[in-house]
């Protein structure tokens, strides 16, 4: 009597040894993560793309608010009530949040966070003269950290305009108030650029986006938009509010 030999399982009947299950989710996690990194690198261009469209839109709103009211638009009047705010006495208390309903301009940054608005105290008060003077300045780093003038100088008069207003966003990480008024934590002890954001309230820094602690300035994601003094006048001499 011969015994039946079963014969051998093919390739496609055996089905995976552990050792090729383990390969094939190896290269699925592998696959997944290659595709969830991109994903939230996307959602961060996104959100800072929104974020400069909305400080542009916002740039563009001020000289029109300007064109029909002779002056710029004071802060919100708090973080929940986007009207103007009454008479702001000096340069802190011009600096808060961009008065969303008087321009009918966008509240909140890619991130949901207030986006804020810090202007000169003479240019919000009253009809912009040709002797008001602007005191706003925006500076960066060099390479060797040292600061610069971006626009605006250590000195503003009248011929040496320095900046009318600087809209900003606290970006995604580091400060920033939310939709509801809540102020979040800084979080950080070297990001010294962005602390003098945060207080102002009239010389700001603008930075190339650095996660690096160590450099001079320290971590820095803010996004800084601001409108300039020959815009400004030269725009409403345009339109006849000036001589
Ligand atoms: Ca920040
Ligand atoms: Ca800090």
């Amino acid at each position: 009597m011969r015994l039946a030999v079963p014969p051998a399982p093919t390739f496609a009947q055996r089905g995976f040894t552990l050792v090729e299950l383990a390969i094939v989710m190896f290269i699925v996690a592998l696959l997944l993560g290659g595709m969830l990194l991109p994903l939230s690198a996307q959602q961060d261009v996104r959100a800072r793309q929104e974020t400069e469209r909305a400080l542009s839109d916002i740039r563009d709103a001020l000289i029109g608010f300007a064109l029909v009211n002779g002056r710029l638009p004071r802060p919100a009047t708090s973080a929940t009530d986007g009207a103007e705010a009454a008479i702001c006495a000096n340069d802190a208390a011009c600096s808060g949040f961009v008065p969303w309903a008087a321009l009918s301009s966008a509240k909140l940054d890619g991130w949901g966070r207030l986006i804020r608005y810090s202007v000169t105290p003479a240019l919000a008060n009253s009809s912009i003269t040709l002797s008001s003077v602007a005191n706003r300045t925006i500076q960066t780093r060099g390479a060797a950290g040292v600061p610069s003038y971006l626009a605006g100088s250590a000195s503003c008069t009248t011929p040496n305009q320095c900046i009318p207003v600087v809209i900003f966003s606290q970006g995604k990480s580091r400060w920033g108030t939310t939709d509801t008024g809540v102020a979040l934590a800084d979080g950080s002890a070297t990001n010294v650029d962005e602390d003098a954001n945060e207080t102002g309230p009239t010389n700001y820094f603008s930075r190339t986006p650095s996660d690096n602690t160590t450099v001079t300035g320290g971590e820095f994601d803010d996004i800084i938009v601001w409108l300039s003094g020959s815009t400004l006048f030269n725009r409403l001499v345009a339109a006849g509010r000036l001589p």
